[in-house]
């Protein structure tokens, strides 16, 4: 999972630890992996972990009746070596967090759906999202298939912790990894998705699934990035009522963040919310692991680039959801204080803040020495 030329000196710190077993990376980083360690013994941080006795990640928060429920990842050490593609995040299930306020004692809800129990499934579920509408929870889920290929399915269930229960086939049309599921305030539902490198959706360049396609191979480095997708669902939640179509972000001149420009352009795990009538999608840039947005007047797009909303976190992987809960907005997002691991990580909270322009103010999970 690595491309060192692109890592900032934290996240290769970060990295150079989720490596340690990895021949290829570990005669050149011993010396950041000393580093690494003695950054774990010592870092502070603006958070901690909302619960330890799992591992959890790319947490999607939302507010049901009145209370916080969380649909994280529940990361597993599956002894999968690590990789570019991302096998070592082989999860097999869904544990649903709730809170009835920040800061308040966390709940896990034991387990909401079981890989076992999706009858189309492969292996590695990844980052779920959730919704309720007119009397049903539904938890969409990315998860590859029984051929190897990412495809995103929906459960259904009376509780907003489940127990779910998995639709017999994945949502058709889907593809690619990390649903995220927006209600607009006239109340249609969109779904944001899709990643590249081991979230697959350059083997979806041409518009059909390549199983030969590269994991890394992006196109042209002076193209319009690859970026991500985004459908309306039908009334009945469980399918989409059109084509996918991409998401576009545009930089300050209005023309497309190109393929080579790591900093800013889509890598993965999307999040739409609304602010003052604005629509900011929000998404990491993977291989430089900042959380971004950008802001436009459409669910569909396009977006201006804005900006960095959280600097790179301990760990490879940053994936987020932004909440307006009581008033205050918060970011869940998370990192690998708990294990030191790529692969095993935990789920945090902490306000963010929007300037009277509607600019985020960037945060650092960092506590300044
Ligand atoms: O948790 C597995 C994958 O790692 C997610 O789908 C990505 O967003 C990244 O966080």
């Amino acid at each position: 999972m690595l491309k060192i030329k692109h890592l900032p000196a934290l996240a290769l710190i970060g990295a150079a630890v989720a490596c340690q077993g990895n021949k290829s990376s570990q005669a050149n980083s011993a010396d950041s992996i000393t580093a690494t360690k003695d950054t774990n013994k010592t870092a502070k941080f603006i958070s901690k972990p909302l619960v330890s006795h799992i591992y959890t990640a790319d947490p999607s928060a939302h507010v049901f009746n009145g209370k916080i429920y969380i649909y994280p990842s529940h990361d597993i050490d599956a002894g999968v070596p690590e990789n570019d593609n991302g096998d070592h995040f082989a999860m097999r299930d869904y544990h649903v967090l709730s809170m009835d306020s920040i800061g308040g004692p966390v709940k896990d809800n034991g387990v909401a759906l079981d890989i076992k129990d999706i009858p189309w499934a492969g292996r590695q579920l990844w980052a779920p999202d959730a919704a309720y509408e007119n009397g049903t929870y539904y938890l969409y889920f990315p998860v590859k298939d029984k051929q190897d290929m990412f495809q995103i399915g929906v459960a259904t269930s009376k509780s907003p912790v489940g127990p779910f229960k998995a639709q017999p086939q994945p949502i058709k049309g889907s593809f690619s990894i990390d649903p995220s599921v927006f209600k607009d305030t006239d109340g249609s539902y969109y779904m944001y998705f899709g990643g590249i490198w081991g979230g697959q959706l350059q083997r979806w360049a041409k518009g059909t699934y390549d199983a030969n396609g590269s994991k890394t191979d992006l196109g042209k480095d002076n193209e319009p990035a690859l970026t991500a997708k985004v459908a309306k669902l039908g009334k009945n939640m469980l399918e989409f009522s059109e084509s996918p179509k991409d998401v576009m972000i545009l930089d300050e001149n209005g023309k497309p963040l190109l393929t080579k420009d790591h900093d800013r352009r889509f890598f993965e795990g999307s999040w739409m919310y609304k602010y003052n009538g604005k629509y900011y999608f929000t998404y990491s840039t993977g291989d430089t692991h900042r959380l971004c947005y950008a802001i436009g007047s459409s669910p569909y797009g396009p977006f201006t680039y804005k900006g960095v909303i959280l600097k790179p976190v301990q760990g490879w992987t940053t994936h987020h959801s932004i909440v307006e809960i009581k008033g205050k907005w918060y970011l869940f997002y998370h990192d690998t204080e708990l294990s030191g691991k790529t692969w095993l990580r935990n789920v945090k909270v902490t306000e963010l803040k929007h300037r009277p322009d509607g600019s985020i103010e960037t945060i650092d999970e960092f506590v300044k020495p």
